[in-house]
């Protein structure tokens, strides 16, 4: 009797006190989070990573602390595993570009059609809208994390060894390495060039040994990662392909925050993402001069050209438009067709 009276004493004044709550909240409390990025903070990506580590640490006063593993090395290098990996508890935090995510949930795909964006202004409009912020991040929701904040991985362009890439019959026959997305495959094998998957840990050897001929990737990516010394002596600045780069929390680590931390974490990633994607558009301004500079020629094609790779993709846009999510990339098309006239 007495025993039992003691054990009800002590859940009610805990109860009364909050510490019931406050203990649990805090028992979840990790002494790390692992961040997964493809790519170090020498790149923009990486650095978008990086800052935002620093900021939740030091605004949370260190009770947050995300630490980066660089190279996908959580996944040992395979990129295209960082969401499974995040799903099963082995990625607690993203900063990634969803085309890595594609085999694993199809619809974080969308922002990589061929040629969608055509410039940086319908970029913006679409990502500050509902299409992104409500019903893109609902996929992301669903798919197992909490979203957070959009940088931007920046316009894919495509590089080689071999010649100038100015219409679509010179990238016949060319071995080019793609990222593991199968669209990415389709729209090169549908301008005739001959596509392999392979990891970007895989991408640098196989460029420098001869084994690929081409590559496609931001050209701060391409400066970063000194391209141009695996033999890559031309660049077509074609911004061809734009993905986000998405800020995201695992759910259930996520969940065993509390309402402040999330909204401090929710906020960093806001502003590291701003950094992130500023660092990015200043390398973006800048690149065809200092990749110029290295001795690579650079492409930089005419409305009529770019107008021909779109028709030269269209077939393979449409073929994922309908595989992805339809309805949501026609609201896309149309906040980027209102873009254009505005
Ligand atoms: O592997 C690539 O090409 C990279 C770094 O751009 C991505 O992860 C999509």
């Amino acid at each position: 009797m007495q025993r039992r009276h003691l054990i009800k004493g002590a859940a009610a004044s805990g109860a009364v006190l909050g510490f019931p709550t406050i203990l649990k909240a805090q028992n979840q409390y990790r002494a790390e989070y692992k961040m997964s990025t493809v790519v170090p903070p020498a790149f923009a990506w990486g650095k978008g990573g990086e800052i935002f580590g620093n900021l939740v640490r030091e605004r949370t006063n260190g009770r947050i602390n995300i630490k980066q593993y660089p190279g996908a090395s959580l996944v040992q290098g395979q990129q295209d595993r960082e969401f499974s990996a995040m799903r099963q508890g082995i990625i607690d935090v993203l900063c990634g570009a969803p085309i890595n995510w594609t085999s694993t949930v199809r619809e974080l795909g969308v922002c990589t059609l061929p040629f969608l964006f055509p410039d940086h202004k319908a970029w913006d409009a679409v990502m500050a809208s509902e299409v992104m912020t409500k019903d893109y991040f609902d996929v992301v929701r669903k798919a197992g994390a909490e979203p957070l904040a959009i940088g931007e991985t920046g316009f894919r362009q495509i590089s080689n060894s071999k010649r100038p890439i100015i219409k679509p019959e010179d990238l016949n026959g060319l071995k080019i390495r793609v990222v593991g997305s199968p669209m990415y495959g389709e729209i090169m094998s549908g301008m005739g060039a001959n596509p392999t998957f392979m990891s970007w840990a895989d991408a640098q050897p196989a460029l420098a040994s001869g084994a690929v001929d081409a590559q496609e990737n931001p050209l701060e990516v391409f400066l970063a990662a000194r391209i141009h010394t695996l033999g890559q002596k031309f660049v077509t600045k074609w911004n061809y392909s734009n993905d986000m780069l998405l800020f995201a929390i695992a759910n259930p680590i996520w969940q065993s925050w509390t309402p402040q931390d999330q909204k401090i974490v929710r906020e960093a990633a806001q502003d590291a993402a701003k950094q992130q994607v500023q660092l990015v558009r200043k390398l973006f301004d800048e690149d065809v001069q200092r990749v110029s500079a290295l001795g690579v020629q650079v492409h930089v094609p005419t409305a009529a050209e770019t107008n021909e790779w779109q028709i030269k993709t269209r077939r393979t846009y449409a073929r994922w438009k309908a595989q992805i999510n339809a309805p949501m990339i026609s609201k896309m098309e149309e906040i980027i067709a209102k873009s254009r006239k505005a």
